[in-house]
C-alpha cells in the first residue's frame, strides 16, 4: 500500500489536510510528522511548511520520497516544478516529476474563475483587489486577531507578506507570476492589490478582467457553472457562506459600462480548503490514481 506523509502536522494546513485525507477513495497509509521529526521513506510527502524549511526538507527527502507536494512558495516559479491546480493543469505532472508546488491561496481562487473561461475567452488584463481572511496568516495571526488591541480587529490592513523594493507586497507578486504560470499566459497583465480584512476565514476578491472579445454574461455564467468546484450565482455570496465549502463561488458578474470586453465580478472561497488543503488532497488523489 502506498504511504503518504504530512510533514508539518501541527500547523493549520497540516490539520486540515489530515481531515481532507478521509475523502480519498484510493487506499493508502497516512503518516504524520512534525517539522523536526525524522521522516521515513514515503511514496508521497506533502510539505505543510514555510519557505526555508521546505527547501531544506525537499533536499533531505530527495532520495527517500517519490513525489513531494510543497505548500510553500519556495519552488512555485521554478521552471521544472509544476504549479498545479487539478481542475486546471493536471497534465503538467508527468512520470518525470518529483516536486510539485501547490499555489498561493488568493491566486487559486482567481485562476479557478479565469480558467473556466479559457477555450472561449483569453484574459488580456486582470485587476484584482483581495479581501483576505485572518486564517491565511496562520495560527499566530488568528491568536493575535483575538487578542485585545489587535491591529486586525475591526480593520483592514493593506499589507500581506513583505513589502518588496518595487513597492509591491510579496503576496501581490505571487498573484502576478503564479497566475501567468498556471494559466500558461506568460504575458498576461495582472494588477494586484492585496488587503487583510477582519474576517476569520475565506478569502474574497473583486476582479476586473479585460477579455479578448466582447463579454457575453450568460456564456460566462454557463462556463463558470460547468467548471468543477466552481459555482456562479446571481445571489450575493459572502466569505461566511464559503467557509467550510469546497466550492469557489463567483457572483455579481457585470459588463463594464465603457468597454464591452471588460467584466467585473466578486469571488469568495475557503482559503484553507481550495486555497490549500483541498488542493493538496486533490494532487495526492491524482498521484495515487495516475502513478
Ligand atoms: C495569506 N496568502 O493569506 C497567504 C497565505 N499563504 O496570508
Amino acid at each position: 500500500m502506498k504511504t503518504v506523509g504530512i510533514i508539518g502536522i501541527n500547523g493549520m494546513v497540516g490539520q486540515k489536510l489530515l481531515a481532507e485525507f478521509q475523502k480519498i477513495k484510493t487506499p493508502f497509509e497516512t503518516k504524520t510528522f512534525g517539522r523536526k521529526d525524522d521522516i521515513t521513506p514515503l511514496d508521497i510527502a506533502v510539505l505543510c511548511t514555510d519557505n526555508p524549511d521546505s527547501r531544506v526538507l525537499a533536499q533531505q527527502l530527495k532520495d527517500k520520497v517519490r513525489f513531494i507536494v510543497d505548500m510553500s512558495s519556495e519552488f512555485r516559479l521554478e521552471k521544472d516544478v509544476p504549479l498545479v491546480i487539478p481542475e486546471i493543469n493536471p497534465q503538467t505532472i508527468t512520470a518525470d516529476t518529483h516536486l510539485i508546488a501547490s499555489p498561493n491561496c488568493t491566486t487559486t481562487g482567481l485562476v479557478m474563475t479565469l480558467a473556466a473561461l479559457r477555450g472561449h475567452y483569453t484574459p488580456l488584463e486582470i485587476f484584482f483587489c483581495s479581501y483576505q481572511a485572518i486564517s491565511g496568516g496562520g495560527k499566530k495571526l488568528l491568536e493575535d486577531f483575538h487578542a485585545p488591541g489587535s491591529l486586525y480587529a475591526n480593520n483592514c490592513v493593506p499589507q500581506i507578506g513583505s513589502i518588496q523594493p518595487n513597492g509591491y507586497t510579496s503576496e501581490e507578486l505571487k498573484g502576478i507570476f503564479e497566475t501567468r504560470k498556471i494559466l500558461d499566459l506568460p504575458d498576461v497583465k495582472v494588477y494586484p492589490h492585496t488587503v487583510r480584512v477582519a474576517v476569520e476565514n475565506s478569502h474574497s476578491l473583486g476582479v476586473t478582467a479585460k477579455l479578448d472579445k466582447p463579454a457575453d454574461l450568460d456564456e460566462i455564467k454557463k462556463r463558470m457553472n460547468a467548471f468543477p468546484n466552481l459555482k456562479y450565482t446571481d445571489d450575493i455570496i459572502t466569505p461566511k457562506q464559503a467557509s467550510g465549502q469546497e466550492t469557489t463561488y463567483a457572483c455579481r458578474l457585470r459588463r463594464d459600462l465603457y468597454e464591452p470586453n471588460i467584466i467585473h465580478y466578486f469571488i469568495t472561497f475557503d482559503n484553507l480548503l481550495k486555497g490549500a488543503a483541498m488542493n493538496a488532497r486533490q494532487i495526492v488523489e491524482l498521484l495515487l490514481e495516475k502513478f
